[in-house]
């Protein structure tokens, strides 16, 4: 354990240095120079506009900067004290670089910047590399002395000219041209990368808005570095990874600087132009022509192979692998377990019979551009028997949700989710739907609209006339699960920090419980605590903790809706957290950790003591370990290693561990970007 807390401390997600300005994204090194004396350029230096060279250099993009228009960015340290901390830090034991002065200091942060590291960007390490040196060769020696001389001056009192706050809005430059081609490439590259967090139009969600209003004034060299390089709060390092190039991080940079094209509606007759039954229901099995356990298969998300992988669970043969849609994202089961319904990235839904020796795609609808959810009827009850009649089809562009017959995916209904936020009451032209699932208690679906912050029941008795209930939640909301009564269903507003909790049998959001920073549940975990009695439990992207909260009202009312624990773990990062009721254990990841070894690593909390992980380590020497699944008995625990595509031999696997020992039992190797894995039984059954 406390080798993983060495490397949090080392790797958080920080990214700044002592004073960085967010500059060229190619972590180069140039030659050192020393600061020239001021009276070479003394007179030149005063007369200089240190605040607009501040902000030519994109240097509020990651730092507040009081006078400076436009800087309140909070990747680095804020520096409205600046001047006094240099002063201090250069007396401190820690200090490792070689000024003498506060403006010496100032200086060598600035053009040798990983020369010492600030202890604190904002509530996390700084870290080497972000800010690069590439800054100071922006500047001439009389401009950097400028900036040096403002920075110093900089003690916590508002400076001529007024602060950050006061200053009105940035005045933004033009944006920078691309050409057709250009433009064209950085929008497939937004659409792959970027809009899911930010939005097509950009409006901002789970990342912040980045319309020209608020990209013009950082500028191309601070966005740049941001794209490269990430941020604590969670923006991926594209170019750190290798999946983006310095240019490309620049095209892209400059490529939000200019108005976001608005991408096509799809009209019904488009959904049905795209709508293919490949085998009639007619012509499908009534028994299964296999003697596999299906239900012990697990539908596979190869990720960027956009294949779904049906793997046996009780041998580990992978008993087909099917074409769906791109950057394939989400399976979910029929109610009655037979078919897989995916989901890819380009609003593709493929329809696969389990049944069938192998099984196959049997149906496939493209009812948008870009989607993340799917779900199913599964009501049968006084009202009627719905399972399998109907799925839905949740959209992030058009901003919209479809209902398709359940057994050919026939596109029947399409609803807007356009709409008003649900505080505000603004217009929002793109609320996404975010996570879906069909209720037990009534012939409903719960429709997570993200962008207005409120949670649609919508009644599918009559799917020409669907009734909606919209209820107000918060915002943005995300992904989650249900707790283990099946009646609340817990919702991240992740960039609220906050869950929202619905009860879906009294129809309404029964309470909103603040959690730590960013929370992602998956579908959460399910557990009783030795303590507190039945919780839920769910990880977070920007810290690494573990939040318990109580879910029984009934029997341990006074922990109901409650953060109950807040168990660390030894990273933020993290995506997805499993369980199972057989099982001794909570399985949580740190996928998105920037550190290497965090990212690989998992962690397993003992539910007799959930005070701290038992036992944490890596699962691969390469990728990223990502999402948790049981087989159908609880006994296993599949783990998937999320490598790279295009690098033979480590694309990707799954490690299978025994739930009891948490010794490995097998790897089910040479997989392609391995990501969601949805045993058939569990996914039916909603055990988590
Ligand atoms: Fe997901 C669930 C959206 C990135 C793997 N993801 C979800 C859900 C939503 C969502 C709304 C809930 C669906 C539901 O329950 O109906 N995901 C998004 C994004 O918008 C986001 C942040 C950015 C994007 O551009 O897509 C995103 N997701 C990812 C990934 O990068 C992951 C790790 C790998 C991948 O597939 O690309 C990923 N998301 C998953 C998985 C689930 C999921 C495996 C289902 C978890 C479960 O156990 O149910």
């Amino acid at each position: 354990m406390k080798r993983h807390w060495i490397l949090v401390m080392a790797g958080l997600l920080c990214l700044l240095v002592l004073l960085t300005a967010c500059t060229s994204p190619a972590p180069t090194t140039p030659p050192v120079p020393t600061r020239p004396e001021a009276a070479d350029d003394e007179e030149s230096s005063a007369e200089l506009d240190a605040a607009a060279l501040l902000q030519k250099g994109g240097c509020g993009a990651c730092h507040v900067i009081p006078g400076v228009p436009g800087a309140v960015g909070v990747i680095g340290p804020d520096l409205s004290k600046i001047g006094l901390t240099a002063a201090e830090r250069i007396q401190d034991a820690s200090y490792s670089g070689s000024a003498k002065t506060a403006a010496d200091y100032l200086h060598e942060s600035i053009v040798n910047p990983d020369v010492f590291l600030a202890p604190d960007c904002n509530g996390a390490p700084c870290q080497k590399g972000l800010m690069t040196p590439a800054l100071a060769a922006q500047f001439s020696d009389a401009e950097l002395n400028a900036v040096v001389a403002y920075l110093a001056g900089l003690k916590g009192e508002t400076p001529p000219g007024g602060g950050a706050e006061a200053t009105p809005v940035v005045e933004a430059g033009e944006a920078p041209q691309l050409t057709a081609e250009e433009f064209e490439q950085a929008r497939q590259i937004f659409f792959d990368r970027c809009a899911g967090c930010h939005g097509v139009l950009r409006n901002g969600a789970t990342g912040p808005a980045l319309t020209p209003d608020k990209t013009l004034p950082k500028g191309t060299l601070a966005l740049a570095s941001i794209i490269f390089n990430g941020t604590p709060r969670g923006m991926p390092d594209w170019g750190k990874q290798g999946v983006l190039t310095a240019e490309q991080a620049e095209l892209m940079a400059k490529y939000i600087q200019n108005e976001p094209p608005a991408p096509p509606e799809m009209s019904m007759e488009q959904m049905r132009g795209f709508w293919k039954v490949l085998v009639d229901p007619a012509d499908r099995p009534s028994q299964p022509q296999h003697t596999r356990n299906w239900e012990n298969f697990f539908a596979v998300t190869l990720r960027d192979a956009g294949q779904v992988a049906v793997i046996d669970g009780d041998t580990y043969e992978v008993v087909a692998t099917v074409n769906t849609g791109y950057a394939v994202h989400i399976s979910r089961m029929s109610a009655t377990g037979r078919y897989v319904y995916t989901i890819g990235r380009d609003g593709k839904t493929a329809l696969i019979d389990l049944w069938m020796n192998p099984p196959a795609v049997v149906a496939e609808v493209k009812t948008c551009y870009d989607a993340r959810s799917v779900e199913v009827s599964k009501y049968n009850g006084p009202e009627g028997d719905f399972t399998d009649r109907y799925a839905i089809v949740g959209c992030y562009w058009p901003p919209h949700f479809v209902i398709v017959d359940g057994l050919t995916l026939e596109p029947l209904k399409v609803v807007s989710t356009r709409s008003y936020t649900y505080d505000t009451q603004e217009y929002h032209p793109e609320p996404r739907v975010a996570s879906l699932v069909a209720s037990h208690f009534s012939p409903k679906w719960v429709v997570n609209v993200k962008e207005t912050g409120q949670i649609w029941l919508v009644d599918y008795t009559d799917v020409q006339n669907p009734a909606v209930k919209m209820l107000n939640a918060e915002r943005f909301l995300h992904d989650g699960g249900w707790d283990a009564s099946g009646r609340y269903f817990l919702v991240a507003a992740n960039n609220a920090n906050k869950i929202v909790v619905l009860d879906v049998q009294e129809e309404k959001v029964a309470a909103i419980v603040e959690t730590s920073k960013i929370p992602h549940p998956g579908r959460g975990a399910n557990w009783v605590d030795p303590q507190y009695g039945p919780v839920w439990s769910t990880s977070h992207l920007g810290e690494g903790a573990l939040v318990v909260i109580g879910t029984d009202p009934v029997n341990h009312p006074e922990y109901a809706w409650k953060v109950v624990r807040t168990i660390p773990l030894p990273g933020a990062g993290s995506l997805f957290l499993k369980t199972h009721p057989n099982s001794d254990w909570i399985w949580v990841d740190h996928t998105l950790n920037p550190d290497e070894e965090i990212q690989r690593t998992v962690c397993v909390i003992a539910k007799a003591n959930p005070v701290e992980p038992y036992q944490c380590w890596q699962v691969a020497d390469y990728g990223r370990a990502v999402h948790f699944e049981y087989n159908m008995q609880g006994t296993q625990v599949w783990v998937s290693v999320w490598g790279r595509a295009d690098d033979p031999g480590r694309t990707g696997e799954i490690v299978v561990y025994d739930d009891k020992t948490l010794e490995e039992i097998a790897r089910i190797p040479n997989l392609v970007t391995p990501t969601g894995k949805f045993n058939v039984y569990n996914t039916v059954k909603d055990i988590y």
